[in-house]
């Protein structure tokens, strides 16, 4: 695709801009057009066809115009000249933590640095000085930042940063004082990765020193960044930084709030709030510099006339209209109306994809399925890898017959549970499957799933999921893009395509929960809902502790609008077994 390589030049654009002393109006207006690219969820060259492009909002006619050319040409003749004017070292420069382009411009200007080795050298030996706006501090966080960048990757996954961000709010909800602790910016947000995780921690001023000084002295804090009294950042051990903020319990709610972001949501309700003649920021809600909302989030938006939606929205993506309705539709019916009933972890009545010993897994069938009766689960399906995965021990049919018998034994022998004996069978390149009709019609759940031939183009990804999902015997598409977080794209098909197969042929799409896949992502799972595929959220467990995993498929479901109805296995068993037969009549067999 297309749109995020075009959302990257219009980002870098922006930067030449800003650098150049540009007004702030065009470097928006570019920054604008880029976030428009990221999250938009078909193929820009598809849109690019019709006049449909020039339609988007946030799209302008030049816009339009540029990237039509980029389309065509592969550049985009007046950003390359505008490029030129600034050299490639002061562009690397604003990928240093804590430097962005006003400072490169300030480095690049008053010092005449154009690389980021010359200006380590330089503040090492002391020789930047007296230049206004860079302090002796700021000097050393860059130096700091550049080490950084040296010995780490930048973003971390969101099941590695998460587990970290609990146990350091546990640790800090024990200092005493504290009356409130929670992790809040990206992490709240449950993006799949996380450039830091943001703590909020509610206490009276006077605790704040002792607070700051526990979090200074955590195991975890390998090295101090910074620390005040209120605001303490650390860095751990595997590069990630923790900013620790302390307010007083009055703001609890407006930090959180404010501190959640994200940064265009926050925008967007200030706007509201200005709009309203009222002062929102992170200490509170404020009528002529009186505080009418503050202590808790809820408290915020009913004054603003919203419903406060759950933090994995607020992407500034429509919800801050749909919470005004809400609000509206909501008003005069107290305080129980629950306007968005978010989807929940234990909403999840079974898992309907993992693997045994018998292909890549650690457990055999019986303990599979008796680790899935212990939480609670009302059925689960065992997807051992079809013959194309031989490195994963996929089964050849003589293997996957005996299989079958073999689980639908344990099935037989476990009460109390519904098993169902699947496969997780490879969707080839040209989108047949790894066993033929008949064998398939044998399983009694047949996960479809993209293994290799991740990089063809979006045409043959499109049409291979596509006749995947037109297959008879097929229930669910499993991580259909294939894509790895952070750095494999997988197949880049055009999802809406997809999605219409699936809702023609009555085919689930899988949300891969594994914080490795969260596939489908976020933006396709809100298609899939539009278009009332049912989504499957599964573990694809490959042991007992992979099953944990269903946390970060709840939590990113939640920022694909994904509500418990729009869940297949959510259902409860009766309903799934429906399901499962309105699948078979639908697909005439
Ligand atoms: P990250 O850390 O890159 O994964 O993303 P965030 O969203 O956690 O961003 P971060 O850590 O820079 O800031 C945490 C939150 O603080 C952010 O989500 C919203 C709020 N915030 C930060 N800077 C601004 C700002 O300039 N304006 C507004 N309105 N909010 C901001
Ligand atoms: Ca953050
Ligand atoms: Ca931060
Ligand atoms: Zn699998």
């Amino acid at each position: 695709m297309n749109n995020l390589e075009l959302a990257k030049i219009f980002e870098r654009t922006a930067d030449v801009l800003l650098i150049k002393g540009e007004n702030s109006f065009r470097v928006l207006a570019h920054r604008k057009v880029a976030r428009v690219l990221e999250e938009l969820p078909q193929d820009v060259a598809e849109l690019a066809r019709t006049d449909a492009l020039e339609a988007v909002p946030g799209i302008g006619e030049h816009s339009a115009a540029r990237i039509r050319e980029y389309l065509r040409t592969g550049t985009i003749s007046d950003f390359t000249d505008l490029w030129a004017q600034v050299p490639a070292g002061v562009m690397d420069m604003i990928g240093i933590p804590s430097l962005g382009p006003k400072t490169a411009a300030l480095l690049w200007q008053e010092a005449g640095i154009t690389s980021i080795a010359q200006l380590k050298e330089k503040i090492e030996a002391g020789t930047l000085r007296d230049i206004p706006g860079l302090g002796e501090r700021k000097l050393q966080k860059i130096l700091q930042g550049i080490n950084f960048m040296a010995a780490s990757t930048g973003r971390m996954r969101l099941g590695e940063a998460l587990p970290l961000a609990q146990e350091l709010v546990d640790y800090i909800r024990r200092i005493p004082g504290v009356q409130q602790a929670a992790y809040c910016g990206s992490l709240r947000r449950a993006k799949e990765t996380v450039g830091d995780i943001d703590i909020a921690v509610a206490a009276a001023e006077s605790a704040a020193p002792a607070i700051t000084k526990a979090v200074r002295e955590h195991p975890a804090a390998v090295e101090v960044l910074g620390s005040g009294t209120t605001k303490v950042s650390i860095r751990t051990a595997t590069g990630l930084q923790v900013d620790v903020r302390v307010i007083p319990p009055a703001s609890w709610g407006a930090a959180l709030q404010y501190f959640t972001g994200s940064k265009e949501h926050n925008v967007r309700i200030r706007e509201i709030a200005v709009k309203k003649g009222l002062k929102l920021n992170e200490w509170g809600l404020f009528k002529n510099d009186q505080p009418i909302a503050g202590e808790t989030e809820e408290g915020i938006y009913e004054a603003l006339d919203m419903v406060c939606l759950p933090p994995e929205m607020r992407e500034d993506r429509g919800e801050v209209a749909l919470a005004q309705e809400l609000f509206k539709k909501a008003e005069g019916k107290g305080p129980k109306a629950e306007p968005w009933r978010m989807l929940q972890l234990t909403d999840i009545r079974g898992d309907l994809h993992m693997h045994t010993v018998a292909s890549d897994g650690t457990q055999t069938i019986e303990e599979m399925v008796g680790e899935a009766k212990r939480r609670g689960y009302q059925y689960i399906a065992i997807t051992d890898h079809s013959k194309s995965q031989f490195q994963a021990n996929g089964l050849r049919p003589e293997r996957l017959l005996e299989h079958i018998a073999a689980i639908h034994a344990v099935a037989k022998a476990v009460k109390g549970i519904l098993v169902l004996a699947g496969s997780e069978v490879d969707i080839l390149a040209d989108g047949s499957l790894d066993y033929q009709d008949d064998l398939l019609a044998k399983l009694d759940w047949v996960v479809a799933s993209p293994h290799a031939a991740l990089t063809q183009d979006a045409a043959a990804a499109t049409a291979r999921l596509v006749r995947a999902a037109a297959n008879p015997y097929v229930h669910v598409l499993g991580h259909p893009t294939g894509r790895l977080v952070p750095n494999r794209r997988g197949l880049e098909p055009e999802m809406p395509k997809v999605v219409f197969a699936a809702a023609r042929h009555g085919v689930a799409l899988e949300l891969n929960a594994n914080y490795h896949r969260l596939d489908l992502r976020d933006i396709h799972l809100r298609l899939a809902v539009d278009a009332g595929v049912p989504i499957c959220i599964n573990t694809d467990a490959h042991g007992f502790a992979d099953m944990d995993q269903m946390l970060y498929g709840i939590l990113t479901a939640r920022r694909g609008w994904v509500r418990a109805e729009n869940v297949l296995n959510t259902r409860p068993v009766e309903g799934f077994k429906k399901w499962l037969q309105e699948r078979q009549v639908k697909a005439g067999w």
